[in-house]
């Protein structure tokens, strides 16, 4: 076998503007000491999977030393591997094996808090002279009333909450087992970077930065002016840019291009378009505007016109998000149907920016139904999109055990890897043919865009790179939409293997998402 490079498709650099990456949430993967937890192993185990779908690069949820009370959202070693997924070794092999399949690895680190158990805070709240004291966010004062009305973003309370030890409060944006890091210490900052530099030393392609937007806290820390129902997690303090920089300065020591993609949780692009600074900050953040909104072509051009007007004028590179672990699978929240999930593979696979795909989405997943007594999520409405990934139509779907920490979808039955993939027409195929094309058009992954006038169902656009022009069209709807594509496209064939439809059409008619090339037409069928 040769080895393939890691270049993301391209010759080029900057390899995050090319890739398609794939985030896994390492407890629902795949579990191979029987525990019932995916693991490291699992992850290894399943790689063939995802080089064959042909993903660039893997983002693995957290696998750091953490008691779990946040699923690792809550770290208490960040330069160990939670024996719950493995160790150091399984991880350096998880890279190698990676690497050789020309996926790259990337780690999320939560650089905003840590958990309570964390060796860091356990020193800091062990008396007001402590070595870390000031590493942590403490308020001295009247124990009936706490320092300001900051609300904890997953917990409802306060987000602050007394010590008896030393009499003080401790700030936690998350829970009160996720205290804040003080980032205007500049031990802290130095402490912090020490861990991605043991990361970056081990090989690894980068970083997804969870909430990085709350590490610079206002001055004085004064109350939301919404009151308690203001949401905490819009904080978007000017110092956060100087850390950013800083945390830039060290991934660029490295030779392998770590990329930076940062939970930036605003809702208006504008600002989420800050964190790029000038090329010397993240190199991506998430754009949640898009996300949160309905399955609608007006919405959908609106989310991209804003993305566009806030992202290109600065050079920032987009992203595109429909899943993760904290969200509702798109399937669901977008109604439900065979149609809308296949049409939202194209959307996600052929937009200017990198994509970011939630594992299970080529399964076409829904959420698990989780009873009340089955939750773990401490915000207790994320776990249904946690569930584990079925891999076979077995009765453990490729599990060593049924009962695992969450149940599986409710289709698991039909929709699992291995049934899927016999079906030539089925959607894995679907999204392995986009990232196939992804792959080989310039114009797709990196060309520019421009959306085109159409029928008020549809969301079109063109790229186009050089001579090479490609034109996407979605019908949001689930009835017949006409659409003519631009003259040097049509007419359209249907070039699309898997797609089961052969023919010439020169409407989108009854599809639901159509990619057209000079060479040909992708038209999607709405189910197999
Ligand atoms: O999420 C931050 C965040 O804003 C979410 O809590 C969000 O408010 C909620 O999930 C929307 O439904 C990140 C991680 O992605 C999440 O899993 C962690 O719980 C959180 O940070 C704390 O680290």
């Amino acid at each position: 076998m040769t080895t393939p490079t890691l270049d993301g498709g391209s010759a080029a650099g900057d390899w995050w503007k090319h890739a398609t990456i794939y985030q896994i949430y390492p407890r629902s993967f795949c579990d191979t000491t029987g525990n019932g937890v995916g693991d490291l192993g699992g992850v290894i185990d399943r790689l063939d999977h995802l080089a064959w779908l042909g993903v660039d690069a893997i983002w693995l949820s957290p696998i750091f030393t953490s008691p779990m009370v946040d699923h690792g959202y809550d770290v208490a070693d960040y330069c160990d591997v939670d024996p719950l997924f493995g160790d150091l070794d399984t991880f350096d092999r998880l890279v190698a094996e990676a690497h050789r399949r020309g996926i790259r690895v990337v780690l999320d680190w939560v650089p905003n808090h840590t958990s309570d158990r964390h060796p860091w805070f356990v020193d800091s709240r062990s008396s007001r002279t402590a070595a870390r004291r000031a590493w942590y966010v403490w308020r001295e004062g009247s124990r009936e009333r706490p320092p300001n009305n900051w609300m904890s973003a997953l917990s409802g309370g306060s987000a602050w909450t007394w010590d008896e030890t030393t009499s003080a409060w401790y700030l936690h944006l998350f829970t009160p087992e996720q205290p804040d890091l003080d980032w205007s210490n500049s031990e802290v900052r130095e402490a912090m970077h020490e861990t991605l530099r043991f990361w970056l030393d081990r090989g690894v392609d980068g970083f997804r930065m969870d909430v990085v937007h709350l590490i610079a806290k206002p001055d004085g820390l004064p109350d939301l002016p919404g009151g308690p129902g203001d949401v905490v997690i819009h904080i978007d303090e000017p110092e956060v840019h100087g850390y950013l920089r800083a945390i830039r300065s060290v991934l660029d020591e490295y030779p392998q291009q770590p990329m930076s993609v940062g939970e930036v949780y605003l809702l208006d692009p504008t600002r989420v378009a800050e964190y790029y600074g000038d090329h010397d900050e993240l190199h991506l953040s998430f754009n949640f505007s898009a996300l949160h909104g309905r399955w609608d072509a007006g919405h959908w051009r609106a989310a991209i016109r804003s993305a566009q007007r806030a992202f290109d004028p600065v050079e920032a590179w987009p992203t595109w998000v429909l899943s993760n672990h904290d969200q509702t699978r798109h399937r669901q929240r977008y109604g439900g149907s065979e149609r809308v999930a296949r049409a939202a593979a194209v959307l996600l696979l052929t937009l200017r920016g990198t994509p970011f795909l939630y594992a299970g989405e080529e399964l076409g997943l829904v959420d698990a139904e989780v009873p009340p007594e089955q939750r773990h999520d401490p915000a207790g409405r994320r776990d249904g999109c946690r569930a584990p990934i079925p891999w076979d139509a077995s009765s453990t779907h490729g599990w060593r055990r049924s009962d695992n920490w969450l149940p599986f979808p409710p289709e698991a039955g039909d929709r699992n890897l291995e049934t899927l993939r016999n079906d030539p027409a089925s959607i894995v195929h679907l999204y392995r043919a986009l990232l196939r094309i992804r792959r080989q058009s310039t114009a797709l992954r990196v060309g520019s865009m421009e959306l085109i006038d159409a029928d008020p169902a549809l969301v079109a656009w063109e790229r186009t790179a050089g001579d090479e022009r490609v034109v996407v069209a979605i019908n949001m709807t689930d009835r017949p939409v006409p659409f003519e594509p631009p003259d040097h496209s049509s007419p359209w064939t249907v070039a699309l293997e898997s797609s089961g439809a052969v023919g010439e059409r020169s409407s989108l008619g009854e599809y639901p998402g159509a990619i057209a090339e000079q060479s040909g037409v992708v038209l999607v069928p709405a189910a197999t």
